[in-house]
């Protein structure tokens, strides 16, 4: 521990880094170990918001209990921006978590060391071939798997040919992980578990059949030994992270004393469920928060369905109608009404015999939808909607049909998106909001089309429902709402599915 001396000789300013903790407010928590005795055990992929307000608190939490052969690399797939504000932190950063009642400051000390992949792809391959990795963990959001429209690895995508043409420099989650993974079984080092942290369905068993796919197509062997030999455990993450700005920015180094290039924001509330499945063993996550269950399935189908459905929908219905945040947005009575609709029609189609306490839980997302310090922007969930909606909406209300249930509100959701697409360049700037297919979405969604055509061209582009016996229903469904959109806005279409709903 350093002494009083040390507090006193630290000066003010400067930058935050391990001989700065000394000298922070005592309010300020700081990593409870000595961080030069850890050593690395995760290699993290995507190293962003998300994983340092969620996945590196546990494992800060664990390295604070004794625990302390689970550091983490953490490594960006893309841009230097993470590496560059942490490293010369010593890869320390802030968590603000925030709430009308104030704000609580904590310092992470998890994350141990940062590689930017597409600077030096070797030293990553290097750090997940290290005998000492024996997890990889995953938050590189939905588009980075390279899913094609029926879910299968787009192999026709540029990536994937250059992973498959250099394999020693690959771009994609699956080069990575496929040639660290060959690496490791020609030195006989057992594989990583891969523990995926991103909002897909059945996230763990959907990228180990993406992971196979991509190995069979370097060689039949390889794809073997990623199908017999390697655990991909599914996953349920959940805290609200919005994007970090200059104003948190600023109002962290004014509590702190010195200066974070990248402080994180949060709310309160956290939850990670977890398959308890690492055959080379795992921090005692469930020592500090963590559930570890044999089947994450319903936790993970009532939080996309309901938390991240709902989501979706106040976005782009929040856009639609001028809210910037997730709380103005669902402060708006129309919406709060409208998202307690699809709720109600979402519920059903989840697992009633799973012990899932749904009314807690909408009560409790309705508390944080409500979080009037977060300023969570519509605009931020509102992106990559093309690779969001099945899992949110269109699951949900396909399971509605089938059950001859209504699905009114999961439709007017998902036209709403359209509508925000086609807003982009009008009542909304270019690009307020992005997504992986924006070319040929503007082809598709736009109001030169009439609303059944639109719908009908964003659903063959997409892929949606392509199996369902109900998707002309849905597209009808979606199409009656999409053309109450543009004719008046959210409260022209709440009006319309209020009369239908008075009419049934
Ligand atoms: C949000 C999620 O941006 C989005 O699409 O719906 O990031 C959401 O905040 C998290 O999944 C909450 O756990």
């Amino acid at each position: 521990m350093p002494s009083s001396s040390d507090r006193r000789a630290t000066p003010p300013g400067g930058r935050l880094s391990d001989a700065a903790l000394a000298a922070l407010p005592a309010e300020i928590a700081v990593p409870g170990y000595e961080r030069r005795t850890v050593t690395p055990g995760i290699v993290h992929l995507g190293v962003g918001a998300f994983q340092r307000a969620h996945q590196a608190v546990y494992v800060d939490d664990c390295l604070a209990a004794g625990e302390t052969g689970w550091g983490i690399v953490g490594a960006s797939l893309r841009s230097s921006g993470t590496r560059d504000a942490l490293a010369p932190q010593d890869g320390l950063y802030t968590l603000a978590v925030r709430s009308g009642g104030g704000e609580r400051l904590r310092i992470v000390g998890s994350i141990l060391s940062l590689l930017v992949a597409p600077e030096n792809p070797s030293a990553l391959l290097d750090a997940l071939s290290d005998p000492r990795t024996r997890i990889v963990t995953l938050t590189v959001t939905e588009k980075a798997y390279l899913r094609a429209a029926d879910g299968s690895l787009d192999a026709a995508h540029s990536d994937i040919a250059h992973d498959l043409a250099n394999p020693d420099a690959p771009r994609t989650v699956h080069g990575f992980l496929v040639e660290a993974l060959a690496r490791r079984r020609a030195s006989g080092t057992q594989p990583f578990t891969v523990l995926t942290c991103d909002n897909l369905p059945a996230n763990g068993a959907t990228v180990r059949r993406l992971m196979i796919e991509f190995a069979g197509l370097r060689d039949a062997d390889l794809a073997r030994h990623v199908k017999q030999d390697v655990a991909f455990p599914s996953t349920m993450v959940d805290r609200i992270v919005p994007a970090t700005t200059d104003a948190d920015r600023a109002r962290v180094a004014q509590s702190l004393g010195v200066e974070d290039a990248w402080p994180v924001m949060t709310e309160p509330f956290c939850q990670w469920v977890v398959e308890d499945n690492f055959p080379m063993g795992r921090p005692a996550w469930e020592k500090v928060g963590a559930t570890m269950v044999d089947d994450v399935g319903p936790y993970e189908d009532m939080k996309l369905r309901l938390l991240n459905g709902a989501h979706s929908a106040i976005a782009y219905l929040g856009l639609l109608a001028g809210h910037e945040t997730v709380d103005r947005a669902f402060g708006d009575p129309a919406i709060r009404r409208f998202v307690d609709g699809l709720w109600s029609e979402a519920i059903p189609s989840l697992p009633g015999d799973a012990g899932l306490d749904t009314r807690r839980y909408t009560t409790e997302l309705a508390e944080r939808f409500s979080n009037p310090a977060l300023a969570h922007r519509t605009a931020q969930i509102a992106n990559d909607g093309s690779q969001k909606l099945p899992q949110r909406i269109v699951n949900s209300a396909l399971a509605a049909l089938e059950a001859g249930r209504p699905a009114d509100h999961l439709a007017l959701a998902f036209a709403a998106w359209i509508a925000a697409c086609e807003a982009r360049g009008r009542s909304l700037p270019d690009r307020h909001f992005t997504d992986p297919l924006d070319e040929a979405l503007g082809a598709a969604a736009t109001r030169t089309l009439a609303p059944d055509a639109a719908v009908r061209a964003v659903f063959d582009l997409t892929g949606f429902a392509a199996a369902s016996p109900h998707r002309d229903a849905l597209m009808r469904s979606v199409a009656s709402h999409l053309s109450s959109l543009r004719a008046g806005g959210p409260a022209a279409a709440f009006c319309t599915l209020q009369q239908a709903g008075t009419t049934e």
